[in-house]
């Protein structure tokens, strides 16, 4: 008897990305030229700057690198999303209020599917951003808009019951045999496809009026890929190359400013979302090509994962920022006052997660564990640290993109009744742990400083470089 060969949670994955790739790049052809521009940046840096260039992940996963970004209407929906991802190895991480992340903010709340095992992320770190409407937020959507979209969210399938079934088999068993993990693949990726069933025009205007992104959800009958993200190595340069290509791009690259310190968490750009072509049914009865602008192109640039005291430093520096004005340059400025210009600085002060391996072996344990600092054994060579990647996204930037893409600015009702969310209600939502990223990072960082002082035969007594009260 032969055995079917297995295909793992981590193929699954890094199929489902490529898949949903090569469908998104049918569907919106600039993605092309923005994976083609990103992998010409990328080249150009790793040829410029050697290893430096691949300190936060080689160059083989910053090319598979991606997130995808998708937008659902209900608890339910949301919840089933969530099983078609957990086929995939990827769970929830995060929880992000866009509701309330900057002016203009968008009525969803979000959290992000991935992997969190550090060999899984090594394997294929694919990601999807995912935002669930808040269809009870007084401050968007009064009674009878309520109403109809919960009656028209009701009455649709976003995944059909073999595609849950299928995912749900390959989440237990950790893989499905070729032909399953064949179906589950096209099934998956096309719910994620664009429809071509008409669009009601005129609700689908009376949610625009409110929140483009409300109508982009509600006002269609599935759900499809918002964008779909690579990694570039120089955002900077990616942006000015796809200038010089005639794209337009939005006006400032989200997150921290370009500087010559270390890149910490993440900074995003997009070029404009563009006219697709989408049917129409018009009061009359009438159906009818027209076109929505609603789905753009994005690329992201990953820095180092602060630690909580890095990101309560960069919040502080992000509204100093904003009270000064200035733009980038104003930006830049604050930056180079109060962050660390070095990676040694940020592992000093406790700002940043740093894995640290075993440079040397020990030359022979002692019987008793010994105590020494961290700072110590970095100091002596013994200890080499390394930078974690920051995996996650950033609930300000996440609004900045979604609104440098809105049709229009959309309205909101200060005052009214706005139902609180948090990590806790998304996980009951979900029937699934929703993972604190900080808690991740951590975990990250505590296993392998274990793991070396375990290698050494020391105890290490502080977990960053500095002293604890520093
Ligand atoms: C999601 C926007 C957020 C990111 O990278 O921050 C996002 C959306 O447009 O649905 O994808
Ligand atoms: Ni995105």
């Amino acid at each position: 008897m032969t055995v079917a060969a297995l295909m793992t949670a981590w193929e699954l994955r890094a199929a489902f990305a490529r898949r949903l790739a090569a469908m998104y790049g049918r569907e919106v052809p600039a993605y092309e030229t923005l994976v083609e521009v990103t992998r010409e940046v990328n080249a150009d840096v790793v040829a410029r700057r050697g290893d430096a260039a691949q300190r936060l992940g080689d160059l083989g996963r910053v090319t598979a690198e991606r997130h995808g970004a998708i937008r659902v209407g209900t608890p339910r929906e949301l919840a089933q999303a969530g099983r078609v991802f957990a086929a995939f190895g990827m769970a929830p991480v995060g929880f992000y209020d866009l509701r309330d992340a900057g002016p203009g903010a968008v009525p969803v709340v979000s959290t992000a599917f991935r992997p969190v095992a550090r060999d899984e992320l090594a394997r294929n770190p694919f990601r999807v951003f995912t935002s669930m409407l808040v269809v009870d937020d007084r401050r968007y959507f009064d009674a009878d808009t309520q109403a109809r979209l919960q009656a028209v969210l009701a009455e649709r399938v976003l995944f059909g019951p073999e595609l849950l079934a299928l995912a749900d088999r390959a989440a237990a068993e950790g893989g499905l045999p070729e032909r399953e993990a064949d179906e589950l693949l096209a099934r998956a990726t096309a719910a994620f496809a664009l429809s071509c069933a008409p669009v009601d025009r005129e609700w689908y205007a009376h949610l625009e009026r409110i929140s483009s992104v409300a109508a982009d959800i509600g006002g269609v009958d599935s759900t499809h890929l918002n964008h779909l993200t690579p990694r570039v190595l120089d955002i900077d340069d990616l942006q000015a190359r796809m200038r010089a290509r005639g794209i337009e791009m939005i006006d400032e690259i989200q997150g921290p400013p370009a500087w010559e310190g270390p890149d910490v968490l993440l900074r995003q750009t997009s070029f404009r979302a563009l006219a697709e072509d989408r049917v129409f049914r018009y009061p009359d009865g009438s159906v009818r090509t027209g076109a929505l602008r609603v789905r753009f192109g994005e690329v992201e640039q990953r820095g180092i994962a602060l630690t909580p005291r890095g990101r309560a430093l960069y919040d502080r520096m992000v509204a100093e920022a904003d009270a000064r004005g200035g733009g980038p340059d104003g930006m830049r400025e604050v930056w180079r006052r109060h962050l660390p210009a070095t990676e040694r600085g940020l592992a000093e002060r406790g700002l940043a997660f740093f894995t640290y391996r075993v440079a040397e072996p020990a030359a022979d344990a002692p019987g008793r564990p010994r105590d020494v600092e961290l700072r110590e054994l970095v100091d002596a060579g013994i200890l080499v640290p390394q930078p974690i990647v920051y995996e996650d996204f950033l609930p300000r930037s996440a609004a900045g993109i979604f609104r440098s893409n809105l049709a229009g600015e959309g309205a909101r009702e200060e005052g009214r009744a706005a139902p609180e969310y948090d990590l806790a209600r998304l996980a009951g939502v979900l029937g699934a742990t929703v993972h604190d990223p900080m808690d991740l990072y951590a975990a990250q960082q505590d296993a392998s400083l274990q793991a070396a002082a375990r290698k050494l035969g020391v105890l290490v007594r502080d977990d960053h470089l500095g002293s604890l009260t520093s």
